[in-house]
C-alpha cells in the first residue's frame, strides 16, 4: 500500500537542494518516490505508511536543514 503526502517545505533555493531532500529521504525505509520543487516549495513523497510516517518523513526532512511547515 502507498500514501501520497505533500508537504510545504521553505529553505529550498535551489536545484541542489532539491536534489538534497531527495537524497535524505532516500534514507527512509518505505519512501519510494520523492518531487522536491523549490519553485513551489513543495516535497511530494510516496511512501508506504506501514513502515513509515508523516512525521518520520518531516522530521528527515528538517534535520537536513529546511522547515517543514505545519
Ligand atoms: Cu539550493
Amino acid at each position: 500500500m502507498t500514501d501520497e503526502l505533500t508537504l510545504t517545505v521553505t529553505g529550498m533555493t535551489c536545484g541542489g537542494c532539491e536534489s538534497a531532500v531527495k537524497r535524505v529521504l532516500s534514507t527512509v525505509p518505505g519512501v519510494s518516490r520523492v518531487h522536491a520543487s523549490h519553485a513551489t516549495n513543495t516535497v511530494a513523497v510516496s511512501f508506504d505508511p506501514a513502515q513509515t510516517t508523516r512525521q518520520a518523513i518531516a522530521s528527515r526532512i528538517e534535520s537536513a536543514g529546511y522547515r517543514v511547515q505545519a
